[in-house]
């Protein structure tokens, strides 16, 4: 078994570093690792050659050698240069949290897809490092015109790792194409899809399968839920018929984490574009964990960076049997509710309904020019009937739904005109 000291940063960028080390923690010992102690360091910023200062080096070291440990965990992405340092001052094997999360994805991947998506990540982490790792060697080795065994390990490795990482694009490819179809049809029937997003174990997968409780062709399967990070690596989509004859998919999603590596969102993507592509988005967050709030804003940001704009969303904040404060945050527009035991469950799925198939309203609304963009999302998703350009701005008749109206209602000057 590996066990491992943890080393975090804290600068004047850091936020909740506490809590980030713990859950830092968290990840190791979903990959098996014993955590034997934790040493942090205060500085303005990196230092170039260990990351952290000398000094600190030298305790990680001590520290090593005291409690016997194999393995040193850094919070943050490491640079090659950075990693081929520290193992060299440790001599121990460094990694940071980065490996943590993709080893934990590789570990619970079981479809294809996600497999493939989890070992591109891998490849594409890798290839720079493997240059870091073997520069040292190739430049001891390098005298004039000579190729050291080192550099052409290196390229050897390099030229594998790329071919890799090609055939894995390709293959990948292949299944987005079926995916992408399968959407498109979708979107032709006019189905309407909800996406749950979240942070990993804020109860994305309980949701879908209490909300299927309100369906009323009740034969869809279960989905796997489970107090662990990132449970869900594969998106499952499940059809809610509601007594009313109203239907929709809802669509489960893989979780995100704060430092969520860069190469996963990009290998996860064909995957994460279910939600750019949905007609509502259920953003769940575990109102009982302390950390909720960042929680949230990570989430929100990574959504951005996905490219999601202007899709419907309802903050949903979940486990609140587990609460004794009620919920202190603006986003709007939010509900309360417990996955595990149903409280606020029908409100929800009441609110789901509507936001979908909320009746539109036929306004007048006058745009000021210095408000054009509003313009581009309601020709997005909006019916546009009218459009002029008159002196004090922009005057366009057109379908909202309740809830464009909702957020442009200061522009609309006649609401439901014949
Ligand atoms: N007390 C309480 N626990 C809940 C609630 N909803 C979910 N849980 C628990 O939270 C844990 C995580 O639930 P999941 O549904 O697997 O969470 P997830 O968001 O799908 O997590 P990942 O797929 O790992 O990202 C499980 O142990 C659930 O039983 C709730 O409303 N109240
Ligand atoms: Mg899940």
């Amino acid at each position: 078994m590996e066990k491992a000291i943890l080393v975090g940063l804290e600068t004047p960028e850091s936020t909740n570093f506490k809590e980030a080390m713990a859950e830092l923690k968290n990840l190791a010992i979903a990959c098996d690792v014993e955590v034997l102690s934790t040493i942090t360091q205060k500085l303005s910023g990196p230092t170039a050659s260990h990351y952290v200062g000398t000094g600190k080096v030298d305790e990680i070291k001590q520290a090593i050698t005291t409690l016997d440990a194999n393995l040193v965990i850094f919070d943050d992405e490491l640079s090659p240069s950075h990693i081929r340092n520290l193992e060299k001052a440790l001599e121990t094997k460094v990694i940071d949290r980065t490996i943590l999360i993709l080893d934990i994805f590789a570990r619970r991947a079981k479809t294809k897809e996600a497999m493939l998506q989890v070992e591109l990540a891998q490849c594409q982490y890798m290839l720079p490092r493997v240059i870091g790792l073997y520069s040292s060697l190739s430049r001891q080795k390098s005298g004039t015109g000579s190729k050291g065994p080192g550099e052409t390990k290196l390229e050897l490795d390099r030229r594998i790792l790329k071919d890799r990482a090609h055939h894995l694009k390709e293959e990948l490819k292949e299944l987005v194409t079926i995916r992408r179809i399968q959407r498109e049809k979708r979107k032709k029937d006019e189905v309407f899809t909800v996406a749950l997003c979240g942070y990993t174990n804020s109860g994305k997968s309980t949701m879908l399968n209490k909300i299927l409780e309100s369906s009323i062709q009740n034969t869809e399967k279960y989905v796997f839920e489970k107090n662990m990070l990132f449970a869900t690596l594969e998106t499952a989509t499940r059809n809610i018929l509601l007594p009313n004859n109203h239907q929709f998919l809802v669509t489960d999603t893989v979780g995100f984490i704060s430092k969520l590596p860069h190469h996963l969102v990009e290998a996860f993507k064909s995957t994460l574009e279910e939600i750019t592509e949905a007609s509502l988005i259920l953003h769940i967050i575990d109102a009982s964990n302390p950390e909720y709030r960042s929680q949230l804003e990570v989430v929100d940001e990574v959504l951005q960076k996905l490219g999601v704009h202007n899709i419907p969303m309802i903050y949903v904040f979940n486990k609140n049997d587990l609460l004794t404060n009620s919920i202190d945050s603006d986003k709007q527009p939010q509900i309360s509710v417990s996955a595990l035991n149903g409280m606020g469950m029908n409100e929800l799925v009441d609110l789901i309904d509507k936001t979908l198939y909320s009746k539109t309203h036929h306004v007048k609304m006058i745009l000021p020019y210095d408000k054009g963009h509003i313009y581009g999302v309601l020709r997005e998703n909006s019916h546009i009937k009218a459009t002029n350009y008159e002196s004090d701005g922009i005057h366009i008749e057109a379908e909202l739904s309740d809830h464009y109206l909702n957020l442009y209602q200061s522009y609309v000057i006649n609401n439901n005109m014949q």
